[in-house]
């Protein structure tokens, strides 16, 4: 096997014996190759697309298959195995289309190779063994690390895209557009001779795409659930019965939400969930109790004491201890072998799972959280947040986002947000978020130092308050007395760093690491254009950032 799509990979190079997520080589073969099915499926579709035909079961295919290979997402080989046969019969489908088409505007079919037309063996073995076939080694041997790493790149961001795609989908919210830019990226890093410049470019095109997606999942979640608004959470549990929910799915905490009701059942969110208690729509169910336990890389040791039902709802899930195995369960894309998966949200077995296990018998007492500041609620303190800087109350930003991690070097978030000066204000989002929340921040003129933005799937309220900021301070996202600080685990914040890129946000602190497959000089031309920097000491790097706009 070889991966490195992600922060933790093996010795920052790449995971060749087993995966430090717990992905063994035989579900990466599997991963790859259904991304050469996707590959195969998006050469047809981008082409029939062009030909005015497009059908939902083709688009819905790719962005699944795609949002499934994130890390964290799918370790089950059966059900990958499922997917690569139910791609097989979509790839027929999409060139059915795309040969009908062509009759119909009286043209040639062009001949498509490669992941278009491999012939799929039928059985989990053959299918693992075409798998190591399509691996990235095999195309790194081929065209050298730099184009390969850009073509990655874009795959990845394409991935994060094709996420963030998925969960707005599931709330009923579509664009044609995002999905003819997934079909288009899938086609073009299977050309044989790709340049620099053209993946450079798609790779910025995947950044706009991203903002696209981000505000699409942003009025999915706002028109189902309202506008986050600033809440108290109960960050531990009270005594009852428990379900806890993690991941990102808000679709699945509603309708566990409503199986739930007057079952005799609190229950908590976990991670990347916690956002879920900000929203009118969600807040209102009186058994949605609070947040238990922090982020996702610390589920081993929380699931196994929390004492209920556990549902994972999307990534990021972790191998599943022998203590918990019997009452986690997966919904949506994820899955884990031998882990009972929840089809068509249908809980019954989660909270029969809750009520046979013994519930919290004591309160963990009064700690508390506050979010909710999307960016309805931070526009709506607008005025009073332009009027503490122009007096000098606040004197400087930190985005302080993105992903947590297991690997030491992320202490610095949590440092930094200590080390910020009064007169300053953080934003944070994603899972990131768990690395500051402990540190008291408190309060300047009623505008709270820490503001919560929501999940990583929630950065769309970060643009839009840093372009409403430029525009009432007559500059641009640039020129604000902000600075962002990303910390980076997986595809999802891939796409929001290109996101940024498009946007023209320069001087990104990026860590913990820098991502493997970015070459040294792919690297040169991001600090160039961009000011990308990696993260280095706190002592170094607040200085810098708060004296940004001295010069
Ligand atoms: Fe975190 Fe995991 Fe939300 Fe990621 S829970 S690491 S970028 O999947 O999605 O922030
Ligand atoms: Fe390694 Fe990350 Fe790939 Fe898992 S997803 S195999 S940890 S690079």
């Amino acid at each position: 096997m070889f991966c490195y799509q992600c922060e933790q990979t093996a010795g920052n190079k790449g995971c060749t014996i087993t995966g430090i997520c717990g992905k063994n080589p035989d579900t990466a073969a599997l991963q790859d190759l259904l991304v050469d099915v996707a590959k195969g499926v998006s050469k047809y579709a981008t082409r029939a697309r062009h030909l005015g035909v497009l059908e939902d079961s083709v688009d819905d295919f790719v962005t699944e298959a795609l949002f499934t290979t994130v890390t964290n997402v799918n370790f089950d080989p059966e059900r990958l195995a499922g997917m690569i046969r139910d791609g097989d019969t979509i790839r027929a489908r999409a060139r059915e289309l795309y040969e009908q088409a062509c009759r119909q505007a009286g043209q040639v079919p062009e001949m498509i190779n490669g992941a278009a037309t491999r012939e799929l063996r039928t059985d989990l073995d053959g299918l693992i063994e075409q798998g190591n076939l399509v691996s990235i080694r095999e195309r790194l041997g081929g065209l050298g690390a730099d184009l390969t790493g850009l073509q990655e790149l874009l795959i990845y961001g394409v991935k994060g895209v094709a996420a963030y795609a998925h969960h707005a989908h599931v709330l009923g919210h579509e664009d044609p557009e995002v999905f003819a830019f997934i079909h288009k990226a899938m086609d073009a890093v299977t050309r044989a001779n790709p340049t620099l410049d053209e993946l450079f470019g798609l790779n910025l095109e995947c950044g706009e795409i991203t903002v696209r997606v981000l505000a699409l999942l942003d009025s999915a979640n706002t028109s189902s659930y309202g506008h986050p608004e600033p809440t108290e959470v109960l960050w531990g549990c009270v005594p009852g019965k428990a379900i806890l929910v993690s991941g990102h799915d808000l679709k699945d905490l509603e309708e566990l939400l409503k199986q739930t009701e007057g079952k005799g059942v609190n229950v908590y969110t976990h991670g990347e969930m916690l956002p879920g208690n900000s929203y009118p729509g969600l807040k209102k169910y009186k058994h949605l109790v609070g947040h238990y336990g922090g982020a996702w890389m610390r589920q081993r040791n929380e699931f196994s004491q929390f004492p209920g039902a556990i549902l994972m709802t999307t990534n990021c899930i972790q191998e599943p201890r022998q203590d918990y195995k019997n009452r986690i369960f997966t919904s949506g894309l994820v899955a884990w072998p031998g882990v009972d998966h929840v089809s068509n949200r249908d809980f019954s077995r989660v909270i029969e799972a809750a009520l046979a296990a013994p519930g919290f018998t004591e309160s963990s007492g009064e700690k508390k959280v506050t979010i909710g500041f999307g960016h309805h609620t931070v526009l709506s303190l607008s005025d009073k947040v332009i009027d503490a800087v122009k007096g000098g109350a606040i004197k400087h930003f930190f985005l302080i986002g993105g992903c947590d991690g297991a690997e030491p070097g992320r202490n610095y978030y949590t440092d930094l947000a200590e080390a910020m000066p009064q007169d300053t204000v953080a934003l944070t989002l994603g899972c990131g978020k768990f690395r500051i929340m402990d540190v008291e921040m408190g309060d300047i003129g009623g505008i709270p130092r820490r503001l919560d933005m929501g999940q990583c799937n929630d950065s769309y309220s970060a643009v839009v308050v840093a372009q409403a900021l430029a525009k009432a301070f007559q500059t641009d996202v640039n020129g604000l007395p902000l600075s962002l600080v990303i910390s980076w685990f997986e595809q999802k914040a891939v796409c929001i760093l290109l996101a940024l890129l498009h946007l023209g946000v320069k001087d990104i602190r990026l860590g913990p690491a820098l991502p493997a497959f970015i070459t040294p000089s792919v690297l040169n031309v991001l600090v160039e254009k961009f000011g990308i920097k990696p993260i280095s000491t706190v002592e170094e790097d607040l200085p810098a950032m708060l004296n940004k706009n001295a010069a």
